[in-house]
């Protein structure tokens, strides 16, 4: 079972993620990716729900177009936790793929 993050471990893991910043109204991670065009996006989620599947740990996002909105939070737990702090960095490696 997950546990919420520390303030200490909420801290050091997102000065290893600069490109994620802090919900305003959820104890919650947030990315925006704005891809080339609509197949980009989609294939980027296509790799992004695959992963998420085998973890057992899913994004909240919305997508229109070639933006991708990504919310991270662990239900479970009502908060951050290492399972988001890892999606993150999966979800980073497959954004550098498209040069993001
Ligand atoms: N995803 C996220 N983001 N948080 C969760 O707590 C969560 C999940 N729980 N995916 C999983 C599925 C849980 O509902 C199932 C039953 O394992």
């Amino acid at each position: 079972m997950a546990e919420k993050l520390t303030e200490a471990a909420r801290a050091a893991a997102l000065a290893q993620l600069p490109k994620w910043h802090m919900s305003e109204d959820r104890d919650a991670i947030e990315r925006r990716l704005v891809f080339r065009d609509f197949g980009q996006a989609f294939a980027f989620m296509t790799r992004v729900a695959l992963v998420a599947e085998a973890m057992d740990h899913h994004p909240e996002w919305f997508n229109v177009y070639k933006t991708v909105d990504i919310l991270l939070s662990t239900h479970d737990v009502g908060g951050l936790s290492e399972l988001d702090i890892k999606l993150a960095r999966r979800i980073d490696t497959f954004a550098a793929d498209f040069g993001l």
